[in-house]
């Protein structure tokens, strides 16, 4: 009874963000992996609107389920919870890569050396989040910067300094990317580039990447949330590995919606 319930009260819709999102596609290989959302929706719109709607549903105590990623500060403001996904079409705890242009590593060696070496943690880049609640991702990356002086030595160490050349990194419009970019672009322009950050959507981001229309990327989630851009573009993209290990995306709700998996919503 409760079960009928639950899926008329949410209209049978998952709340969603960018149709360009690695999570958006993976949303819609859930609705179709799992057979108790035949005949489901997801209700594709923004990171921003689906916050809001989050933050509505919460404050009138009424189920939702939204789709959701690790770190991000939703976590820390309400009480939510990862539903369980037998079909593991989320994939488990994922990697950020590192992912350049095909002959970056000719053109600019130095550049394409730092890059090699970023690497940091969870905990790094939350950090850089929480304090660009208060000041901008400039500063917040000046101040983790400055906080961790021999970690972004040990990027840069034995790395020559170049003169004003022009590095494009491309990135995605979400606040763990806006940590991540800033901070290595701030590096890259220590050592003497001149680094603009494009944000766009993965499915463009990728695109500008095996056209060589940009530089490099710091932004590529992985295996599973992006595995399949990744995949389209198969030798047009030069992978330089792990930044950082340990996140996480799924469908979410809170704390207070009565299920556990996926497979508890009701059909
Ligand atoms: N995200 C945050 C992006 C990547 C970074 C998980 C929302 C996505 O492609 O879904």
């Amino acid at each position: 009874q409760e079960e009928v319930n639950l899926g008329e009260q949410l209209d049978y819709t998952i709340t969603g963000m960018e149709p360009g999102s690695g999570i958006a596609e993976n949303s819609r290989q859930a609705l179709e992996a799992y057979d108790n959302l035949e005949g489901w929706e997801i209700h594709e719109s923004s990171t921003a609107g689906m916050l809001a709607s989050l933050d509505q549903a919460i404050m009138r105590d009424e189920p939702i389920v939204i789709t959701g990623w690790t770190p991000h500060f939703v976590f820390e403001t309400y009480d939510l919870k990862f539903l369980e996904d037998p079909q593991n079409i989320f994939g488990d705890a994922e990697d950020i890569h590192t992912m350049a242009r095909l002959g970056l590593k000719e053109d600019m060696p130095e550049a394409y050396a730092i890059l090699e070496n970023f690497n940091w943690t969870v905990e790094d880049m939350q950090a850089v989040m929480v304090d660009a609640l208060q000041v901008d991702f400039e500063q917040a990356s000046e101040n983790w910067i400055a906080d961790n002086r021999s970690k972004v030595d040990s990027w840069i160490e034995g790395v020559d300094d170049v003169e004003g050349e022009s590095f494009e990194l491309v990135s995605s419009p979400w606040d763990t990317e806006h940590a991540s970019s800033h901070v290595i672009s701030m590096v890259l322009e220590e050592k003497g580039y001149d680094v603009s950050i494009t944000n766009v959507d993965p499915a463009i981001l990728f695109q500008a990447l095996a056209n060589g229309e940009t530089d490099a990327t710091v932004a590529v989630w992985l295996p599973t949330t992006q595995g399949f851009f990744v995949d389209e573009y198969e030798g047009e993209l030069d992978d330089l590995g792990v930044n950082l290990s340990g996140t996480q995306v799924g469908y979410v709700v809170p704390e207070y919606v009565d299920i556990d998996s996926i497979e508890d919503l009701p059909a």
